[in-house]
């Protein structure tokens, strides 16, 4: 039996991540989210859920001792563009929010993923298949806490032995909740509009290539990751993961496969297009399919009908 808290179960990643383990394990699967970002529906209604705010480490303390947790999925983050808006927040909710969850699960022995990010690499990392352990200079306060958060965990796992471990999300492409201020967010709303309006308006220029995920091999990352052998992990903060990268010109291309009339245009937005460009066109993944036998099942065209299949049966 498992019992999992995740922090931040009603964002992007986290209303889907807690549905599938609830779907895998029998335990307590706890949806821990903030006033305001309450669960509904079926996350809601098929399992525990709490009040955690990661900023308060008492908080996240009684819900461990509660649920009797012996792993917490740490989602809670503000992305690439909100962060550089807020930057103190970013900071308070990625670090000071990690730390709390890293002393909980070090007095109450819990294993801890927290996501981290492409948002890592920055203007100084070779750009093309990106390797596992190169620079890390990040320009954006994003990518500060990302890198920072990634040394942490691993310091948390030499000097306490907390069972700590990550993969470097690329963007990820999703259809149960939109993300929120990510300079990826391009992949998803282009899936949107076209079913909706049959136009968009891209805020990422052409050429501009980026690592992108389809949110069901993200799951499953995170999951085989937190299940597999420790004893197999050289790695731990984190894991570069792969499985397509592309141009809005090629995203657009898939979708015109299908929706011949759909067009779009560019309005690019310089805050996003800066992160964008120093961000990595492409990761190299081959220590995640080595240690853990990572391996993903989407491609873009595979995910380019399931997502205008999904929406299409949802939006029109
Ligand atoms: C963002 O764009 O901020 C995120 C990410 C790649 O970490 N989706």
């Amino acid at each position: 039996m498992k019992n999992v808290l995740v922090i931040g179960s009603t964002g992007q990643i986290g209303s889907e991540l807690t549905m599938e383990l609830r779907k895998r394990y029998n335990g307590n699967i706890v949806a821990g989210y903030i006033p305001g970002a309450e669960p509904k529906g079926e996350l809601l209604e098929s399992g525990p859920s709490a009040i955690v705010d990661i900023t308060n480490e008492q908080q996240i303390a009684e819900t461990v001792s509660k649920y009797n947790i012996d792993t917490i999925y740490n989602l809670a983050a503000l992305l690439s563009a909100v962060a550089e808006a807020k930057p103190q927040l970013a900071w308070k909710i990625g670090m000071g929010g990690l730390f709390n969850v890293l002393e909980v699960a070090r007095e109450m022995h819990c294993a801890v993923f927290t996501p981290s990010s492409i948002g890592v690499f920055g203007n100084n990392t070779p750009k093309d298949k990106t390797p596992q352990d190169t620079i890390r200079n990040p320009r954006t306060m994003y990518g500060v806490t990302k890198v920072s958060g990634e040394l942490l965990s691993d310091y948390y796992h030499i000097r306490f032995g907390v069972d700590t471990r990550s993969v470097r999300f690329p963007g990820l492409i999703s259809n149960v909740t939109p993300p929120g201020g990510g300079t990826t967010d391009y992949a998803v709303d282009i899936y949107y509009a076209a079913v909706q309006k049959g136009y968009f308006e891209c805020p990422i220029a052409k050429g501009t290539f980026m690592d992108m995920m389809y949110m069901p091999d993200a799951l499953r990352a995170a999951i085989e990751l937190m299940e597999v052998d420790p004893t197999r992990l050289q790695h731990r903060n984190s894991f570069n993961i792969a499985s397509m990268s592309f141009d809005p010109e090629i995203i657009c291309s898939a979708i015109k496969k299908r929706l011949p009339d759909f067009k779009m245009e560019y309005k690019v937005d310089p805050l996003r297009q800066a992160i964008a460009d120093s961000w990595p066109n492409s990761l190299d993944d081959t220590c995640a399919r080595e240690e853990w036998g990572w391996q993903p099942e989407y491609d873009l065209e595979s995910m380019t009908d399931d997502m205008l299949k999904v929406l299409t049966g949802r939006l029109k």
